[in-house]
C-alpha cells in the first residue's frame, strides 16, 4: 500500500489554500462529499457563461500552463475552439515524470473530482466531446481514484450525453503511460495514445491545430486545469488579484531533499524561494537548490531572495519549471548528483534526433569520467560538455534535448562545481 497523498501536504487543512484546500479534508471517493465542499459550483457557472464566456474568464485571469512552459491557457483554448476541423479533443497531461515532481499526483489522489469537473469545463469551453487523461503508469492509486470519480460522475449525470440537462456531451477516458519520461511531451503523448512510439513530433503545427489524431486539441497539465475552478467560482479579477502581474494565482511547489518537511506546498506567486524553504524547514549547511527539476537549474544559498514567479526566475537566469524545489546540503556529492541527472537524460532520450541521442551519451560519459576522478574535471571535459550542451540546446527537436544540459551548466557556472 502506497503512502496516502495527504501525507505529502504539510499545509493540509489550512483555510488559505486554494488548489489544495480539499486535499486531506474531502473524501476522495465521495461525490456527495465533494459537492458538500463546494464541488460542481464552477461547472454550473460555466454553463451560465457559455463556452466563449469561459474562455474569456480564463484569458482574463492570466492563467498560464503549469507544466513548465507557462503558455497562456486562454489563448490555447481560444485557438482550439476556433478551429473549424472536428472533432476537438481535450487531453489532460497527467504523465508527471519530471524528477522531483509529485503535485499532480497529490491532486489526483486527494481531490479527483476536482480534476473531473475541471476537464468537463475545459471540454465545454473548446467544444470537445471526448477527453483523455494520460496518467503516469507509476500512479496506480491516482488511476483508481480517477476511474472511480469518472464512474460516479457518469452515474449522476455529470458526464455523459446531457450534462446537468444543459445539452453538453462528454466522456472522459483514462490512458496509462508505461514509464517513459518523453511521453510527457505533448506530441509524444499523442503518439503514445494513438499506438505509435512515444516520439515527439515537430512543431508547428501546434496541437491546437493538429493534435491528437491530427485534430484540434487542447493539452493541459493537471494543475493548470484545476485552477479553472477558482477562476470561475471567484471570477477572473479576484483570481488575478493573487500573485503578480505576469504570474497570477497560486502555485504548487514540490519540495524535497535536505529539508525537514518535504511535500507539496501551495503559495501565491511572488513568495521568495527563502520563504518556501523556511516553511519546509531547510536544514543547515545548504549547498544548492535545484529549481525546475532535471530540466531546470541550480541556484546558490545566497540567492534565496529569488521571487517564485515565471518572470522572476527567468530574470534571475533560471526557471520555475513545473515547481520542483530540491534542496541539497553539503553532504550531497555534487559530481554524483550531476552524473545521476545525466544518466536520467541518457536513459530517457527517445533517440529520434542526433543531437540529443548522441549528446546525452557524451554528456553522461564526461560526467562519469569526472566522477571517477573524485570530482576533478579536466579542462577538455568541461570544454566537451559545453560544446555538446550547446548542440543539444540549439538543435534538438524537443524540450528534453534542449534542456538536458541546463542543470550541469548551472552547476558549473553558478555553483562552481568541479573547481
Ligand atoms: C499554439 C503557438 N500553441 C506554444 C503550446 C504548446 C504547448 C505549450 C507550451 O514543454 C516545458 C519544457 C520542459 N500556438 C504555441 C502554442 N504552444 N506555442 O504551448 O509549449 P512549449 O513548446 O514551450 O513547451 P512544452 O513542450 O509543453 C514544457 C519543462 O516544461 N519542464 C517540464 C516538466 C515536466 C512536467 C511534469 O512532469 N509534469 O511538466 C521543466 O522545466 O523542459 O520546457 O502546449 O503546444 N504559437
Ligand atoms: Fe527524442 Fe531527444 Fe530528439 Fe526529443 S530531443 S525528439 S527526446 S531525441
Amino acid at each position: 500500500e502506497e503512502p496516502a497523498a495527504v501525507a505529502a501536504v504539510p499545509q493540509a487543512g489550512d483555510p488559505s489554500l486554494v488548489l489544495l484546500r480539499r486535499v486531506g479534508t474531502v473524501d476522495p471517493s465521495s461525490l456527495d462529499d465533494y459537492r458538500a465542499h463546494g464541488g460542481y459550483t464552477a461547472l454550473r457557472r460555466a454553463f451560465e457563461l457559455g463556452p466563449a464566456g469561459v474562455v474569456r474568464e480564463v484569458t482574463e485571469s492570466g492563467l498560464v500552463g503549469r507544466g513548465g512552459a507557462a503558455f497562456p491557457t486562454g489563448r490555447k483554448w481560444q485557438a482550439t475552439a476556433s478551429q473549424p476541423d472536428r472533432p476537438h479533443y481535450l487531453v489532460c497531461n497527467a504523465d508527471e515524470s519530471e524528477p522531483g515532481t509529485f503535485k499532480d499526483r497529490v491532486l489526483m489522489e486527494g481531490d479527483p473530482f476536482a480534476l473531473v469537473e475541471a476537464i468537463t469545463i475545459a471540454s465545454y469551453a473548446i467544444s470537445a466531446h471526448r477527453a483523455l487523461v494520460y496518467v503516469r503508469g507509476e500512479y496506480p492509486r491516482a488511476v483508481h481514484r480517477l476511474r472511480h470519480a469518472i464512474g460516479q460522475a457518469r452515474a449522476r449525470g455529470l458526464l455523459g450525453d446531457d450534462i446537468l440537462g444543459q445539452g453538453h456531451r462528454l466522456d472522459i477516458e483514462i490512458r496509462r503511460g508505461a514509464g517513459a519520461y518523453i511521453c510527457g511531451e505533448e506530441t509524444a503523448l499523442f503518439n503514445s495514445i494513438e499506438g505509435y512510439r512515444g516520439e515527439p513530433r515537430s512543431k508547428p503545427p501546434f496541437p491546437v491545430e493538429k493534435g491528437l489524431f491530427s485534430r484540434p486539441t487542447a493539452e493541459n497539465n493537471v494543475e493548470t486545469l484545476v485552477n479553472v475552478l477558482p477562476i470561475l467560482t471567484k471570477g477572473a479579477a479576484a483570481y488575478a488579484a493573487t500573485g503578480t502581474g505576469h504570474s497570477t494565482g497560486t502555485k504548487l511547489f514540490c519540495v524535497s531533499g535536505s529539508v525537514a518537511r518535504p511535500g507539496v506546498y501551495e503559495l501565491p506567486f511572488g513568495a521568495t524561494l527563502g520563504e518556501l524553504l523556511a516553511l519546509a524547514g531547510v536544514r543547515d549547511r545548504l549547498r544548492a537548490v535545484l529549481l525546475g527539476g532535471a530540466a531546470g537549474g541550480f541556484v546558490r544559498p545566497d540567492e534565496l531572495g529569488i521571487p517564485l514567479t515565471f518572470e522572476g526566475t527567468r530574470e534571475a537566469g533560471t526557471t520555475l519549471g513545473s515547481g520542483v524545489v530540491m534542496a541539497f546540503d553539503d553532504t550531497v556529492p555534487l559530481p554524483r548528483l550531476l552524473l545521476r541527472i545525466a544518466e536520467f537524460f541518457r536513459d530517457e532520450s527517445c533517440g529520434q534526433c542526433v543531437p540529443c541521442r548522441v549528446g546525452t551519451v557524451r554528456q553522461q560519459e564526461a560526467l562519469a569520467r569526472i566522477a571517477e576522478r573524485t570530482g576533478a574535471a579536466a579542462a577538455d571535459d568541461i570544454a566537451l560538455l559545453r560544446d555538446v550542451g550547446r548542440a543539444m540546446r540549439d538543435a534538438s527537436i524537443c524540450g528534453l534535448g534542449q534542456t538536458a544540459w541546463n542543470a550541469v551548466e548551472s552547476a558549473i557556472d553558478r555553483l562552481g562545481a568541479y573547481t
